[in-house]
């Protein structure tokens, strides 16, 4: 796939404001916060889409979760509770095709979602 801001990111051509990395992972606060936390936890191996993913990609997403779930913990909102996201293609509302998953905490969720 082709290069996309968040491997920038990645490979800190791109300034963020990075919450958590291990040898999988990168999690960075959202530029455009839609919550009081707001944050972004991606692959550091590329996968455009949820539409792309394959079965041996399978840990690589439970890992996205896992750290987003630790994050919630760490910072003291997993008992309050949180939402985790991923957009997919355009109704899905995605922009960056990078996969990416959303957590965004510290605000009352609505149902159904805009
Ligand atoms: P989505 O619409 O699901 O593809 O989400 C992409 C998110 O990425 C969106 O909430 C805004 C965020 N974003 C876009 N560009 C940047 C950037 O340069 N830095 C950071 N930290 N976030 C970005």
């Amino acid at each position: 796939m082709s290069d996309t801001l968040f491997s920038r990111i990645i490979r800190r051509e791109i300034p963020a404001d990075i919450v958590f990395e291990d040898e999988h992972v990168l999690a960075f606060r959202d530029i455009q916060p839609q919550a009081p936390v707001h944050v972004l936890f991606i692959p550091k191996n590329p996968i455009a889409t949820l539409n792309d993913v394959a079965p041996c990609d399978a840990e690589l997403l439970g890992r996205l979760m896992l750290a987003a779930a630790d994050f919630a913990r760490q910072q003291g909102f997993a008992d309050q509770g949180y939402r985790v996201v991923m957009n997919c293609n355009r109704d899905g509302g995605q922009s960056v095709y990078h996969i990416h998953l959303h957590l965004l905490a510290g605000r009352q969720m609505v149902w159904p979602p805009g």
